[in-house]
């Protein structure tokens, strides 16, 4: 099961997101994070809801500006609380599963140039290190695993090309800059963390978006060299560089160049975790500031995200992410739906995929289900509903969807044949 912080605490962020969600068009509605869940007060009923499902992890993040207000003031009982989540997580038999950076961070550190700020990136990476190594001996008694960032592509991608995240840039070079600064700052927190007393014995990784980009005419060379240049982007690069060390990403039509070997990548990877979604078919469109558009396909089976149901995808992204030769971890998967008339039908079918690439023999550890409650999905707001629970965000009431069922059904049958096993 998975969640981030901003998406479902409610509380006083203080954070790039909530800057953003100030300015007006950028999220649908208008709508702001808010109260959301009111996670931060009720995590003691979510943790009875994850126990009802049977699930044995819960994978949330920490909210860094509830924790570091201001530059080197630490809230005490902000720790406090993450520290009591989980432990009450423990003592219900659910692994912790801590994520440093869920898209997130103070807007201080924002204002300070976050990470792609090139003269500051190192003292900003430096910064985010002293939260994570802070946090990380607060909670590592209690916390076996730990995702540094989540999503570097997706934080790049939608912040400095397409301007649907926050900073709500257009820059193709900027956004190369950016995956650069966040896979920088995934090596040196884990490398960090290694150092410190209970590093070795955690388990670190990264959390990567994979999402398929195909062209949406076959025959169109076009299409093609735009799909290519997409995945190289949002996959490729960063796949690369995680095993060679250097970040390396030209695409001369974007204007995009960027070259750089980034320390202490290899070998910064415990576990890699993988979310997956869906796939998108690009038609090649000069006149798009990223050349190329998603298109729809009338056979798909849609969501109510612009991501069709694609389950073999799943199976692909196994097989692209295992070339890491890292443990998998599926550390999101889940699916928009409203109206609830799919998701068990989703469910089934990227379940089965995963299986397959299991008897395939690929080294997959777990899967977190994305999401356990409806939350606040950033520009979509609270528009798209992800959970196995309906939350009327008015009563704060939250009522179990019968498309969960295949989830629970396929839990208790894989706990049966642990316990047969043993
Ligand atoms: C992401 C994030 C989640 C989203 C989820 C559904 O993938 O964008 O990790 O925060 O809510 O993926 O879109």
């Amino acid at each position: 099961m998975a969640s981030s912080a901003h998406q479902v605490e409610g509380g006083c962020n203080n954070n790039q997101w909530s800057r953003f969600e100030e300015e007006p068009g950028r999220i649908r509605g208008g709508e702001r994070a808010g109260a959301a869940c009111e996670h931060w007060q009720r995590y003691p009923q979510d943790i009875a809801l994850i126990t009802a499902l049977g699930a044995r992890a819960y994978r949330f993040s920490v909210e860094w500006s509830k924790i570091e207000p201001r530059p080197g003031e630490w809230d005490e009982a902000a720790i406090e609380h993450y520290r009591a989540l989980c432990a009450a997580l423990r003592a219900a038999g659910i692994a912790p599963v801590v994520t440093l950076h869920h898209f997130t961070h103070p807007q201080w550190f924002e204002e300070m140039g976050g990470f792609v700020d090139q003269g500051r990136r190192e003292a900003n990476i430096a910064r985010f290190v002293g939260f994570a190594s802070r946090i990380f001996s607060e909670l590592d008694p209690l916390v076996a695993m730990w995702c540094t960032i989540n999503e570097p592509e997706v934080v790049a991608m939608e912040g400095y090309l397409r301007g649907t995240f926050p900073p709500g840039e257009r820059d193709p070079q900027r956004a190369a800059e950016a995956l650069a600064g966040l896979l920088q700052a995934h090596a040196a927190v884990y490398q960090a963390l290694k150092r410190l007393p209970g590093g070795a014995k955690a388990k670190i990784g990264l959390v990567k978006n994979i999402f398929h980009f195909d062209p949406q005419r076959r025959w169109h060379v076009g299409d093609w060299a735009a799909a290519r240049a997409a995945h190289r982007f949002f996959n490729g690069a960063a796949l690369e560089a995680l095993q060679s060390g250097r970040f390396k990403m030209r695409i001369p039509g974007l204007g995009v160049a960027v070259d750089r070997v980034i320390e202490g990548l290899v070998g910064s990877l415990d576990f890699i975790g993988l979310n997956y979604y869906s796939q998108i078919h690009l038609r090649l469109d000069l006149r798009a500031p990223e050349r190329a558009v998603p298109c729809a396909r009338p056979e798909d089976v849609p969501t109510d995200m612009p991501y069709a149901i694609y389950a073999e995808g799943l199976y692909r992204a196994l097989h692209q992410i295992s070339a890491l030769g890292a443990p998998i971890y599926v550390t999101e998967n889940g699916i928009a739906d409203k109206a609830d008339d799919r998701r068990a039908l989703f469910i089934r079918r990227y379940l089965y995929a995963l299986s397959r690439a299991v008897r395939d023999g690929l080294d997959v550890r777990g899967y977190f289900y994305w999401s356990l409650l409806d939350n606040f999905e950033w520009a979509e707001g609270f528009s798209m509903r992800f959970g196995l629970y309906e939350v009327d965000f008015t009563t704060q009431e939250r009522r179990l969807r019968a498309g969960a069922r295949p989830f629970i059904e396929a839990i208790r049958r894989s706990s049966g044949e642990g316990e047969r096993a043993r």
